[in-house]
């Protein structure tokens, strides 16, 4: 749903200008520093892209999914890098608490988390946890007005810079599956977190994961999402629906980018003494790569548009991002393709944007879990 198109328009207008004149010419060197610059994150918090969907009330831009779309197809078209660390703060970091949490707990802190004040993390994966998500074992066990956590949480995306973290824990050790799960907020300097050492990742230089570590961590009663035990592996399936979508757009944006990169390197590099872009089997490349992005785009469109009018997206979203992430994939490969040789090189966006694409067909869910969900809800929707 757009809800004013002329300050969407606006809105997209300015971001699309800060991809361009700001992200892009520092894309190498942050991808070379594994480093975003103290200088764009505070450009990023004063335009309020810490906290596009989170309500007005609470100090965000509270944009609709759909316009949400618009935006993040934009930020798509540089180093996801970026998104990862702004990204969090709209979606996985704090739509549990968004959409399960008391009144209580989005006062105390959804404000900074849309100012970007503070930064946060979604910790659902386990060394032995990854797909197998309700398997988790970190346990949480009360301990008069607090719990006590222990465990490992594994590839916690903003990690080492994170200080609020949604924390999925056991309470109930009986019940082995979901069941049995409950998610906390948890401050970063809870007694007893700690963080790994930064993983050394194949991409999206400058976005940063690690592990958390929790070492009988206190945590406050007050701070279980929404009050209530045992439903926090459905507040983390609640959260990772929307964030599904979010990744799609993004998959959608990166994939335009490619595209532009493609298209000027064929338009522009000769063989044969004509330009590539004049060989039949480029453009057949470029075409396949546009369709597959138009229909990106559009699926991602449809899909938020019905979240907007409150259906429930849940088979729709892992649709998207199954396609989304699948697509941008072999746009990439394309990419490369057409640049041939330099391609492979470093000094190419596409080199660097092939490995950053590589991780979209694994977060928030595997293509093989988007498969899982899709099909299993088409069988029960059917029975
Ligand atoms: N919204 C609300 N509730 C949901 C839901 C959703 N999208 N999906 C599942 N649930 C509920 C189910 O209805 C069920 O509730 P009941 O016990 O009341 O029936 C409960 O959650 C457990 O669901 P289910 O039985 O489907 O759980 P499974 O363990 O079989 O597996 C999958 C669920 C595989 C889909 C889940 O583990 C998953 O998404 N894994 C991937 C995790 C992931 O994306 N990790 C990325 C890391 S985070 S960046």
């Amino acid at each position: 749903m757009i809800r004013d198109q002329e300050l969407l328009d606006q809105l997209v207008d300015t971001i699309a200008r800060f991809v361009r004149e700001r992200l892009i010419p520092s894309e190498a060197q942050v991808a070379d520093d594994d480093e975003i610059p103290a200088t764009l994150l505070e450009e990023m918090k004063e335009m309020g892209l810490f906290g596009l969907s989170i309500p007005e009330a609470y100090g965000g831009l509270g944009l609709t999914m759909e316009e949400e779309a618009y935006v993040v197809f934009e930020i798509g078209k540089t180093s996801p890098a970026f998104r990862s660390r702004f990204g969090t703060n709209n979606g996985i970091g704090a739509q549990g608490i968004l959409i399960d949490g008391t009144e209580a707990q989005k006062a105390k802190y959804v404000p900074a988390l849309a100012s970007g004040e503070i930064i946060s993390a979604f910790c659902l994966t386990e060394p032995d946890a990854g797909s197998d998500a309700a398997s988790l074992c970190t346990t949480a066990v009360r301990d008069g007005d607090h719990y006590v956590l222990n465990g490992t949480k594994r590839f916690i995306t903003n990690g080492p810079e994170a200080n609020l973290f949604t924390v999925m824990a056991r309470t109930d050790p009986a019940q082995k599956g979901a069941r049995g799960i409950t998610a906390f907020i948890v401050e970063g300097d809870a007694p007893g977190l700690s963080r790994g050492s930064a993983d050394h990742k194949m991409g999206q230089k400058g976005a940063h994961t690690c592990d958390i570590i929790f070492d009988d961590c206190r945590v406050p009663a007050e701070n279980i999402i929404g009050g209530r035990e045992g439903v926090g592996f459905k507040t983390a399936m609640k959260v990772l629906d929307r964030g599904r979508l979010h990744i799609s757009a993004l998959c959608a944006g990166v994939a335009e980018r490619l595209i532009e990169e493609s298209l000027s390197y064929a338009m522009e590099r000769r063989q044969f003494g004509v330009p590539l872009a004049e060989h039949q089997l480029i453009q057949a490349m470029l075409a396949d790569s546009k369709t597959e992005a138009y229909a990106g785009r559009t699926m991602v469109l449809d899909a938020a548009r019905r979240k907007d009018a409150g259906e429930n997206v849940s088979t729709l979203a892992s649709c998207c991002k199954l396609f989304c992430s699948e697509m941008v994939g072999r746009v990439a490969d394309r990419a490369v393709q057409i640049h041939g040789g330099a391609g492979y090189m470093a000094e190419y966006a596409v080199e660097r944007f092939y490995r950053d694409v590589r991780l979209f067909r694994i977060y928030e869910g595997t293509t093989q879990i988007q498969q899982l969900v899709i099909a299993r809800n088409m069988v029960k929707e059917a029975s």
